[in-house]
């Protein structure tokens, strides 16, 4: 492949709900470009952009992949992203690395809550977007309806620019208005041919009514094109065209096409509509970077003769090749074989091997030029969403702001002894996908994972096999409860033993009495009349803590509560440290029982954003989890319902609600408070963690 100069690049994700056929447009765009040698299919597993072995078995994408089409001398970068909101960091991520968006939306399924979402990717990110209505072979197509359906639900500024001829199995053309003219397709078509027509007189009507559409809302994007359209002056295409790609630029036209991506239909109108309308990467607003080290901001603009900046939004790890590092160049030109710095970690990176990248073929390139993306393997220590510059002009990008998990569960190994193994590829998986978190728990002695959805935690156990050999599996996570007393008691303690020689002695008289919530452990020292030598004072206090830490409830650590130490007695040779640590120890689990103690578990509070048709069925399971509905509030599109539930009743909550709301519906949680769990409740949870501390006796 050539090299492509600034200008003769675009960048585009491919970005929409899942299964709405983002994979089979990229195939089919890079191979009726010529780029691609072969027309590949998702069900066939030969997909361009679908490579990996889970995509393959799984038949939908997972990682954002690249692919290329060479068109009107143009390089589009197309990006690939995955629809299911489990893997919405990659569409995030491509969303990031382009200069425009085709929003592809079903022509059955019309607008979904993954449409919504990178909707709104795209929105803060501010790039320009077109609309591809695709699927319009598929029976139930309905053009009109989701036309409508964009325009109500995501934007008021979508205008065609195409309409078809048929819908369902019948289709079998597409009307650009533009071109005033109608292409017609032929079955077995391989590569998009058709054939040029007028518009069918049946047609006309329709044509007529869209064609003003279209060119009034252009019109009115651009005062001088305004004045003469109303002057009754003609607007041709190359004017028109011009006004509609400043339009995109400011955000005031989302233009709509459609076709049948398998089929090849309506792939070269696309094609030549993404290059003319699409931003050079030079022709977008410059990007916020920042002088590592230096607090100066400076805007940097895709210019040649800049300093190199790229930024990496994407790490995937291959067999036989190792890391795979995707970047943009944001400033500056790169070539093959050059140091780069990447600056917050000090390492100085050679790029070797500097490639484009289509699909799973990587292909050697000598340059690449501001704005580009390109492909580099084996990269010593350079992540997902660092910056890559020059040691002697070290810049830093503002970060991609990937989602945060919003689901957790417990991990272990199959095998005894790979804890580190684990522990190590948790990590690396965790540099390649930002939107996946691990932790270790040292109370509850578990590893905790966390993603974007159980389908994301699913592909990691996956991966963790599949590439680092760590076979392990998933358990609900523990709660970490809490013990504390609702009443006053007090006590002795003693430790006495003689057994020949020095013995050992130590005597406390304690009194306990609850605190507050939050209020954590207090010791009162009371002794008078020096019952206790002073030096002794601080090992009846550790003692005391150290017990403490096994409840009598039921072993879990007791929080809140007070401690006096009022009385005791020693022994002038005997006594020591020690033995007044275990006459603490003893004094506490004496009375601790006496003190009416009782389990606290941890409370979160929890936003949950839902359509309002949800509202009833999300507030009934709140409820049916111990939920204490705070209130609810209108926010945007959705309603903000917030509440405060038990940790132990929202395992997996995040599949719960996506099934609730049809995947409409999304959370945020954040610990509140402890609170004393109901008696029947507590129960439970006694025996269960009776049986817990037997097996790890055992
Ligand atoms: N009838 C018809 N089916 C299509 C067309 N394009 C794709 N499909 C089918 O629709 C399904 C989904 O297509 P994909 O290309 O995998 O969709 P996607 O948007 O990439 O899906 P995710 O990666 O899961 O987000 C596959 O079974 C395709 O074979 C089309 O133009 N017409
Ligand atoms: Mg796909």
């Amino acid at each position: 492949m050539r090299v492509y100069r600034t200008a003769e690049i675009r960048n585009v994700a491919v970005v929409g709900h899942g299964a709405s056929g983002k994979t089979s447009l990229v195939d089919a765009l890079a191979f009726v470009a010529g780029t691609s040698r072969r027309h590949g299919s998702v069900k066939d597993g030969t997909a361009l952009t679908d490579y990996t072995p889970d995509e393959i078995e799984r038949k939908y994408s997972i990682n954002l992949a690249l692919a290329v089409a060479e068109w009107m001398d143009t390089k589009l970068n197309l990006i690939d992203t995955p629809g299911y909101l489990d893997f919405t960091g990659e569409a995030l991520a491509g969303v990031y690395a382009a200069d425009g968006a085709v929003v592809v939306v079903s022509a059955t399924g019309g607008v979904e809550v993954g449409t919504e979402k990178v909707w709104d990717y795209g929105e803060a990110r501010g790039i320009p977007r077109l609309f591809f209505v695709s699927l319009m072979d598929k029976e139930h197509a309905d053009f009109e309806k989701v036309y409508h359906q964009i325009k109500d639900r995501l934007s008021p500024k979508v205008i065609p620019v195409e309409i078809p001829v048929g819908e369902g199995p019948s289709f079998q053309g597409i009307i650009n208005l533009f071109s005033k003219k109608c292409h017609m397709y032929k079955k077995g078509t391989k590569a998009g041919e058709y054939e040029e027509v007028d518009v069918p007189a049946e047609y006309r009507e329709r044509f007529d009514r869209y064609s003003r559409e279209l060119i009034e809302r252009i019109a009115e994007t651009d005062d001088t094109l305004l004045e003469r359209y109303l002057g009754g002056a003609d607007i041709g295409r190359d004017e028109a065209i011009r006004a509609m790609k400043a339009g995109m630029l400011r955000g005031e036209l989302y233009p709509l096409f459609c076709g049948a991506a398998e089929a090849t239909f309506g792939t070269r109108a696309l094609l030549s509509k993404m290059v003319e309308l699409f931003p050079a990467p030079h022709e977008r607003p410059p990007v916020d970077a920042q002088q590592w080290g230096g607090a100066e901001r400076l805007p940097l603009k895709a210019d040649d003769g800049g300093p190199f900046v790229a930024q990496v939004f994407k790490t995937i790890s291959e067999p036989h090749v190792g890391d795979v590092t995707y970047f943009r160049v944001y400033s500056g030109t790169v070539r093959n074989g050059q140091d780069v710095y990447n600056a917050p970690r000090e390492a100085v990176e050679k790029l070797n091997h500097l490639c484009v990248s289509i699909g799973k073929d990587r292909s050697e390139i000598a340059e690449l030029h501001a704005g580009d993306i390109g492909v580099v393997a084996k990269l010593r220590d350079t992540h997902t969403n660092d910056t890559l510059s020059l040691r002697d002009v070290p810049i830093v990008l503002r970060k991609i702001p990937f989602p945060e998990p919003v689901i957790a569960v417990a991990i272990e190994v199959k095998q005894r002894g790979e804890e580190e193994k684990l522990s190590n590829a948790l990590h690396k998986l965790h540099e390649e996908d930002p939107t996946f978190q691990h932790e270790y728990n040292g109370e509850l002695q578990q590893t905790l994972i966390r993603g974007l959805g159980e389908r994301h935690l699913e592909i990691i156990v996956g991966r963790l096999a599949r590439k680092f050999g760590v076979h392990a599996a998933t358990t609900k996570p523990k709660v970490a409860y809490r013990e504390t007393f609702r009443g006053r008691a007090e006590g002795q303690g003693k430790h006495k033993k003689q057994t020949g020689g020095r013995g050992q002695y130590g005597d406390c008289w304690i009194r306990i009495a609850p605190l507050p919530r939050g209020s954590g452990f207090v010791f009162e020292d009371k002794i008078v009349g020096g019952v206790i030598p002073r030096q002794y004072i601080p090992a009846v206090e550790r003692g005391v803590q150290e017990a403490a830490q096994r409840g009598p409830v039921a072993g879990y650590p007791v929080v809140d509560f007070k401690v006096e130490l009022y009385d005791g007695s020693y022994h002038d040779v005997d006594s020591n440290e020690m033995s007044f640590k275990m006459a603490g120890i003893l004094a506490f689990r004496n009375v601790s029982p006496n003190c009416k103690p009782v389990l606290l578990e941890p409370i979160l509070e929890l936003e949950v954003w839902t359509p309002d048709e949800y509202l009833g069925a999300v507030m009934g399971d709140l409820s049916s989890r111990r939920g204490q509905i705070l209130g609810t509030e209108q926010d945007g599109r959705l309603t903000k319902v917030r509440a405060l539930v038990p940790e132990a009743d929202l395992d997996r909550y995040a599949t719960a609600l996506h099934s609730i709301t049809h995947g409409r519906g999304t959370h945020r949680q954040q610990f509140h408070a402890y609170e004393q769990v109901p008696p029947e409740v507590a129960q439970k949870v006694i025996e269960a963690r009776k049986k817990e501390l037997e097996e790890a006796r055992a």
